[in-house]
C-alpha cells in the first residue's frame, strides 16, 4: 500500500471542519471503506497525492476533464480571464460566446442558460418543463441522477446509491408526490406511467446513457419510444447530458443516437472543470424563463467569466482537434484488457462502455437497470479498488459511477492499467 500518512492526516483534520471531510459524499470512498485520498495536484491523465503518489485518474473529477488536467489552452483561458475579474454580475460577451459554441454543437438547443451546478440545471428545466405544459407529474428512472433537488431524490443513483440514501430524509412527501419512477429501459412501464397519469406528465427526464449506477446504455429502441411517447402526449422529454454532453460526442448522446429533446441538461465538461451547468431546449419553451417570459430562474454566478472561459477553451480544443476516434479507441481497449483480466481470474463480470465512459461490473449478468446493478458484488470492487490504488491507478471511488478516459490517456496509461488489473486480481 502506497504511504498515505499525509492523507491520512489530513483528511482527519477536515472532518473536524467539513461533514465527513467532504463537500461531497462521493468523495467519501463510502462505496470502498477507508479515507479518501487527499489530492495536491493533477496533470495530464495523473493525480497527485499530497504524500506524494501519482496515480493514473480515470474518474476525471466524475467527468468534466475529458482534457486531462491543466491542459494549456483551458489554463490558458483562465489566466487570461481572471486578469479582468471573476465576476462582474452584468453581462459579459463570454457568455454569448459560450452560448453560441453550445447552441451550434448540441443539436437541440435553440437557446441556452448557464448555472452554476447540474443540479441547478436539472432543477430549473424541471421548472421550465412544469412551467411550460401547465402540469405537475415528472417520470423519472430508478438509477438516474440528476442533482440533489428534492424532487429528484427519489431512487437516485451516484452517491445516493453509494451511501444507501437513494431516497434521502429531509425531502418532504409533497416534494415527491409528482415524481413517478420506472425502471430504465422499460417502455411498456413508460406507456403505463402516461396511461395512468394522462395529461398529468410534465416531463420524462433521464441520463440518455447513464452514469449513475455505472455505465448503463439505453436499449435499442427505447430513446426512440420515449421520443415518441412524449410528442404524442405534449410532455418535455429532457435529456440530462451533464455526463454525456461533449463526452459521448461533440452533439452528445443526443447526436450518437439521433435523437432530439426538448430541453437538454448540460455541466461538467462545458466548464472545463469550472462550476458550471447549463439548460437549453427549444426557443418556444426556453423564451418561457424570466424575464422573457415568467417561469423564474436566478444565480448570482450564472455565467460566470472564469468559469465561462474554461468551457469555451474546452469546447474549442474538442472542436479543433477532435479526441472521440482515439479516446473510442483506447476505451474499447482498457474494456476489453479488464474483461480479459477478470476473465482469467474467473470472476463474473461485465464491462459496458461506450465512448469514452466504461464501467467494470463485478456482476455476472448484464446490467439494464437499476435493480440489475445492485446485484453487483460491491465487496470485490471495494478490494479491486485498492488493489488498483496500491498499482498507481486510481478508479471511480464506487460500483455506481462511470469511469473515464481522457484525451491525455496514452497507450501506455491503458497498457498499465491492464497489467496492474491482471495483478490485482490474482488471488483477490
Ligand atoms: P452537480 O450538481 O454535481 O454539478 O451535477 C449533478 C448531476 C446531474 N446530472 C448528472 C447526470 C450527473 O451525473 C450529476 C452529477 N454527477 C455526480 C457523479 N456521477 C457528481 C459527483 C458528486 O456528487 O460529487
Amino acid at each position: 500500500m502506497p504511504n498515505l500518512s499525509l492523507s491520512t492526516a489530513s483528511h482527519d483534520r477536515a472532518r473536524l471542519l467539513i461533514p465527513g471531510g467532504v463537500n461531497s459524499p462521493a468523495r467519501a470512498f463510502g462505496g470502498v471503506g477507508g479515507k479518501p485520498i487527499v489530492v495536491s495536484r493533477g496533470e495530464g491523465a495523473y493525480l497527485h497525492d499530497v504524500d506524494g503518489n501519482r496515480y493514473i485518474d480515470f474518474c476525471g473529477s466524475w467527468g468534466p476533464l475529458i482534457l486531462g488536467h491543466c491542459h494549456p489552452r483551458v489554463v490558458a483561458a483562465v489566466e487570461q480571464a481572471l486578469k479582468n475579474g471573476v465576476t462582474f454580475g452584468a453581462p459579459t460577451e463570454l457568455e454569448s460566446e459560450l452560448a453560441e459554441l453550445v447552441i451550434r454543437a448540441v443539436p437541440s438547443i435553440e437557446k441556452v442558460r448557464f448555472v452554476s451546478s447540474g443540479t441547478e440545471a436539472a432543477m430549473s428545466a424541471i421548472r421550465l418543463a412544469r412551467g411550460f405544459t401547465g402540469r405537475d407529474k415528472i417520470i423519472k428512472f430508478a438509477g438516474c441522477y440528476h442533482g440533489h433537488t428534492d424532487s429528484m431524490l427519489v431512487q437516485a443513483g451516484s452517491s445516493a446509491t453509494t451511501l444507501g440514501v437513494p431516497s434521502s430524509p429531509g425531502v418532504p412527501d409533497g416534494c415527491t408526490r409528482d415524481t413517478i419512477v420506472v425502471e430504465f429501459n422499460d417502455l411498456d412501464a413508460v406507456q403505463a406511467a402516461f396511461g395512468a397519469n394522462a395529461a398529468q406528465i410534465a416531463a420524462v427526464i433521464l441520463e440518455p446513457v447513464v452514469g449513475n449506477m455505472g455505465t448503463v446504455q439505453p436499449r435499442e429502441g427505447f430513446l426512440t419510444g420515449l421520443r415518441e411517447l412524449t410528442q404524442k402526449n405534449g410532455s418535455v422529454l429532457i435529456f440530462d447530458e451533464v455526463i454525456t454532453g461533449f463526452r459521448v460526442a461533440y452533439g452528445g448522446a443526443q447526436e450518437y443516437f439521433g435523437i432530439k429533446p426538448d430541453l437538454t441538461v448540460l455541466g461538467k465538461i462545458i466548464g472545463g472543470g469550472l462550476p458550471v451547468g447549463a439548460f437549453g431546449g427549444r426557443a418556444e419553451i426556453m423564451d418561457k424563463l424570466m424575464p422573457v417570459g415568467p417561469v423564474f430562474q436566478a444565480g448570482t454566478l450564472s455565467g460566470n467569466p472564469l468559469a465561462m472561459a474554461s468551457g469555451q477553451a474546452t469546447l474549442r480544443e474538442l472542436k479543433d482537434h477532435s479526441p472521440y476516434d482515439r479516446l473510442e479507441r483506447l476505451t474499447t481497449r482498457l474494456a476489453r484488457g479488464l474483461h480479459e483480466a477478470v476473465h482469467e481470474a474467473g470472476i463474473p463480470h461485465m464491462v459496458p462502455h461506450l465512448a469514452s465512459m466504461f464501467t467494470l461490473f463485478f456482476n455476472s449478468a448484464p446490467v439494464t437497470n437499476y435493480s440489475e446493478a445492485k446485484r453487483s458484488n460491491t465487496e470485490l470492487f471495494a478490494k479491486f479498488f485498492w488493489r488498483m490504488i496500491e498499482r498507481g491507478v486510481y478508479l471511480p471511488c464506487s460500483q455506481y459511477e462511470a469511469a473515464f478516459v481522457s484525451a491525455a490517456h496514452t497507450d501506455t496509461d491503458i497498457d498499465r492499467t491492464i497489467a496492474a488489473a491482471r495483478d490485482a486480481l490474482a488471488k483477490i
